[in-house]
């Protein structure tokens, strides 16, 4: 008789399409050296408030780290090799973010996934990011690896038009989100952050997510 089983029980993942599923709390055996590597990529490259091509004022603020960061601007949304506040390039990958991404990737049936961007997300209680398409990238072949931190909020995803109905998907803590394929280019987006403060990150939710751009 085993008792144990009580406590084994993980939390469900969650598929979202043919080619996209969320792991629920798969970051969490990296956290420690996660938050280290954040304060070090802040640190060089801190969060910013980007403006988008039609003079908006994102409420996320953004930073990158990898050989390509991206970047909006009255020009127009683009990836970049060094970050425009800086003159610097962006931070270099951390190693346990690669091998975070890369072990998610596997996991979710997307072998050799070596990103060279990482574009890292701040959200405070009501932010928010409307639904778009992650289309800057130079080929839809790679898939994209996305991971939260601190504060849940409701994640929506839709389909290949922005009017196409969305499910609300909440995100927690650890959660790693992996879509491909052929929900590569699926609507997508944030509803405005509750305050609900976390134990660790407070009242913020960081959201990293990983590409290969070029
Ligand atoms: C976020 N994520 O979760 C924003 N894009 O804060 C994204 O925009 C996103 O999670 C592409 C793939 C996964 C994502
Ligand atoms: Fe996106």
């Amino acid at each position: 008789m085993r008792t144990l089983e009580l406590f084994e029980t993980p939390a469900q993942n969650l598929r979202l399409g043919p080619s996209a599923i969320v792991l629920r709390e798969f970051a969490l055996p990296y956290m420690s050296e996660l938050m280290t590597a954040i304060e070090a990529i802040t640190a060089v490259s801190p969060f910013r408030y980007m403006v988008t091509p039609g003079g908006f004022t994102m409420s996320v603020a953004l930073t990158n780290c990898g050989s390509l960061g991206w970047t909006t601007d009255r020009r127009g949304y683009r990836y970049i090799s060094h970050d425009p506040d800086t003159g610097k390039p962006w931070p270099v990958m951390p190693e346990v973010f690669t091998r975070l991404a890369s072990d998610a990737a596997t996991n979710a049936g997307y072998d050799n996934f070596e990103p060279d961007a990482c574009l890292v997300n701040r959200y405070l209680p009501g932010s928010r990011l409307s639904l778009h398409q992650d289309k800057n990238e130079r080929d839809y072949e790679h898939p994209i690896v996305s991971v939260s931190l601190g504060m849940r909020a409701k994640f929506q995803f839709g389909g290949h038009a922005r009017t196409d109905p969305t499910v609300k998907v909440p995100l927690h803590h650890g959660d790693v989100v992996v879509w491909g394929g052929t929900d590569r280019l699926r609507y997508h987006g944030v509803m405005p952050l509750q305050d609900d403060p976390h134990p660790l990150l407070g009242s913020q939710r960081i959201n990293f997510t990983f590409r290969k751009a070029g």
